[in-house]
């Protein structure tokens, strides 16, 4: 019995009961648990383990570990055949520890949540790039299709279906190959499931965070850009290539031959038809879909415009090039030209036509081509949450429709040369970080303190210092970025380093050369260092300044929105993308939001629309930096282990309880198990029949009472009460059943 519970259901599936050091926590998620609950550490593996290997986790493909209701899920890199119809049955309805630890498990109690006690909720999952969140929500999303809508109501089927059928678009826009992943999600996405009264999803909404724009124009080396490039080039047919006026050759076009030759995992020219069709079924129009296609080839081709100086004045090198763009992007080369060469610009009341110098013109065709982009994405977003939305449901009628959130948000990134787009990155994964510090490990410790439960502190590492040395007002480092960019005149990256250390050189999780010489990684008039919850990064300052500021000349919004003139051959659907070239050149003056700014302001409301929900936590671990299904790197792993803080979770769990409820409703649930209690008590509280109860049972070891609440310790208990109750419940059934045919 005990071999083959382990094998099922080991001790090992579970941190919370037996962990208290960090190498039993890595021999935890690495090892089952052998025969009579020994651990295997991680120093036998030299012998003993490698030798018969079968009794690895995480080569088993165990890849899933409790702690608490959090799930450690580790990287299997290789498909595991764990996600099917059989596994979506063992866990459908079942209690959080009935069943061995599973993304499912979690999917399925937050649902519960949401349908038995009409609780929004949602799921967070975090760890760093190509831990496997993505992979997680999609799961995640999977599994909640898979149980829900048993009557098969064609409505609810069809909703589900494009529920599933948007991630594919969203990834083919959204992620590219980095170092890191190979499908990276270089947006934050947070995607709410809504629900009827009866437990069915009927319709969603996306909110989708800062898209890494940067990366249409470079990429570094060994990366590429956004998918959706090379899937037209790779998969589109000829006809529609020679339409765009595009070669298949990657290596064609400036804007992506860095990583043209690079071998991809993924198969670009089947995804292409994948993606075709997912917008199909979602409900995009030809038209729309043709002109998604345009944008992808008029950028491709922005990329190989080429100006050349004559006299002081640029000229675009390759004319056709511009009559291409203007095809594609329904509007008149004359037009385009104008707007790469020139601004128009309002000088009290005289509007005048101010030409460019080439590196103007350069930053201008640039800075053109990712604002494009970046509105293309945010288009398709909105075009799938209008038809996703939901409709037709009358609150009044049909009661409160209720939510799953599930977040799937970049993770957190280190690369050789890590930018503005890293420090936002990183400045979310904090923000994450501080709100699992603040519901798991804060909130719990508090509770106990409120019930008067004997407790003793655990200390952990609170990163609200690293979030305040981002985001306070006036002090932290995205304000003093703003400071820098409203100067008038010149001001340079460099400029804004050296406010940064007048200003946070003391601070203790920021450094540069200038306040700390000694530190020769960093280069003087360059690099900042910020010591992170996850490690410390170095940042590049170079184009801080530029990316927060994210100028776009409004010659460009115009143009797009085509109010000049031209209306009989503006595209509608281009037109709804640019809706502030609807504004004259006078009407322009409002300094819009820096990009920095914009994106706190998303985190904090994103953070607020979280705490709101009841949580459920994925903790994703990337086991190696290979991509390899074979290598756990010890390591690694304890790295993330420590800065994910799940030691401190484990230990807040362990000193702590699994479960707790108030006397009242713990009375109503299992009172039928003691003659103390069934039907009715005569003791004189809730907490003194519960007493009662529990030493009935033979658990009062473990257990704890508060003052409003009962604290049980490990889930056995609870599992044991269940069956008791359920035990109860059938022999009452039964006795009634004998009532009513009157053969007691
Ligand atoms: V990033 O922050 O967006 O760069 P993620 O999202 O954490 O990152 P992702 O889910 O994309 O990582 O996983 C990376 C790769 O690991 C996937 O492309 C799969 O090849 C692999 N992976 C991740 N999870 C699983 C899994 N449960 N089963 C099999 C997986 N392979
Ligand atoms: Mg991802």
């Amino acid at each position: 019995m005990a071999e083959q519970e382990s094998l099922e259901f080991g001790k090992a599936d579970f941190v919370l009961m037996d962990t208290v050091s960090m190498p039993e926590f890595m021999a935890n998620l690495r090892l089952r648990v052998t025969l009579g609950g020994m651990w295997r550490v991680d120093q036998d593996k030299s012998s003993h383990n490698h030798a018969c290997g079968r009794d690895w986790r995480f080569e088993k493909g165990r890849i899933y570990t409790f702690i608490g209701e959090v799930v450690v899920s580790v990287n299997p890199y290789k498909v595991l055949n764990i996600y099917g119809r059989d596994t979506v049955e063992q866990y459908k309805g079942r209690e959080l520890y009935e069943r061995p630890p599973h993304l499912f498990a979690i999917a399925d109690a937050a649902y519960k949540a949401m349908k038995r006690r009409s609780k929004d909720t949602c799921i967070m999952i975090s760890g760093e790039s190509g831990a496997g969140k993505t992979e997680a929500s999609k799961y995640i999303m999977q599994y909640i299709a898979a149980i829900t809508n048993p009557s098969q109501r064609a409505e609810i089927e069809r909703v589900k279906n494009m529920l599933l059928k948007s991630n594919c678009v969203l990834e083919a826009f959204g992620n590219a190959k980095t170092n890191r992943n190979d499908n990276s999600s270089r947006f934050g996405k947070y995607m709410d499931i809504n629900f009827d009264f009866k437990g069915d999803p009927i319709g969603g909404h996306i909110n989708n965070y800062l898209l890494e724009k940067s990366r249409v124009i470079v990429q570094q080396p060994g990366e590429r850009s956004f998918h959706s490039f090379y899937q037209l080039l790779q998969g589109g047919s000829e006809q529609m290539l020679h339409s765009l006026h595009l070669q298949k050759s990657l290596s064609s076009y400036n804007y992506i031959r860095v990583g043209a030759q690079l071998k991809s995992s993924i198969n670009d020219a089947a995804e292409f038809k994948v993606v075709a069709d997912a917008m199909k079924v979602i409900g995009f129009k030809p038209e729309e879909i043709q002109t998604v296609y345009k944008i992808l080839a008029a950028i491709l081709h922005l990329g190989n415009l080429k100006f050349i100086v004559d006299g002081d004045t640029p000229l675009i090198e390759n004319g056709k090039v511009v009559s291409v763009i203007a095809e594609l992007l329904s509007t008149k080369a004359d037009m385009v030209e104008k707007a790469l060469l020139y601004r128009t610009v309002a000088t009290g009341r005289d509007i005048i036509d101010k030409q460019h110098t080439e590196q103007e013109a350069s930053y201008g065709r640039d800075a053109f081509a990712k604002a494009i982009y970046e509105r293309l994405f945010c288009w398709i977003v909105t075009r799938i949450n209008d038809i996703i939305e939901v409709k037709n449901y009358d609150t009044t009628i049909h009661g409160k429709n209720t939510v799953i959130g599930v977040l799937d948000i970049y993770g957190f990134e280190i690369f050789d040369n890590n930018s503005f787009e890293q420090f936002c990155i990183n400045y979310c994964n904090e923000k994450l970080q501080q709100l699992f510090i603040q519901l798991v490990l804060k909130q719990e410790q508090e509770e106990y303190e409120r019930e008067g439960i004997p407790w003793k502190h655990i200390d952990y590492f609170n990163n609200q210092i690293i979030v305040d040395l981002v985001e306070q007002q006036h002090r932290g480092i995205i304000a003093i970025l703003d400071d820098a960019c409203m100067n008038v005149g010149k001001v340079t990256d460099g400029m804004f380093l050296e406010a940064l250390n007048s200003k946070l050189g003391k601070h203790g999780h920021f450094s540069s050369r200038k306040t700390c010489a000694s530190d020769k990684i960093l280069e003087f008039d360059r690099d900042f260092r910020i010591r992170h919850y996850a490690g410390d990064v170095v940042y590049s300052a170079i184009g801080f300044i530029d990316k927060n500021k994210d100028t776009l000349f409004q010659d460009f919004k115009r143009l797009m929105y085509n109010r000049v003139s031209l209306m009989e051959i503006s595209n509608p659907v281009l037109k709804t993308m640019w809706p502030e070239g609807k504004l004259s050149i006078t009407e322009v003056t409002k300094r819009p939001l820096t990009a920095a700014t914009l994106f706190k302001n998303s985190m904090i409301a994103l953070v607020d629309n979280l705490a709101s929900k009841e949580p459920y936590y994925v903790r994703c671990i990337k086991p190696n930096d290979k991509k390899s299904p074979q290598i756990f790197d010890d390591e690694r792993c304890r790295h993330q282990v420590e800065y994910l803080g799940l030691l401190e979770n484990v230990r807040v769990r362990r000193a702590g309880f699994a479960f707790r409820q108030t006397y009242e409703k713990f009375l109503h649930r299992y009172k039928m198990i003691s003659e103390f209690t069934w039907p009715n008590h005569d003791l004189p509280s809730d907490k003194e029949a519960v007493k009662k109860l529990i030493e009935r049972c033979g658990f009062q070891d473990d257990v704890a009472y508060g003052k409003t609440k009962i604290f049980i310790r490990t889930p056995r208990t609870l599992f044991t009460l269940e069956e008791l109750r359920a035990q109860m419940l059938v022999r009452v059934v039964l006795f009634l059943q004998k009532v009513w045919r009157g053969t007691l």
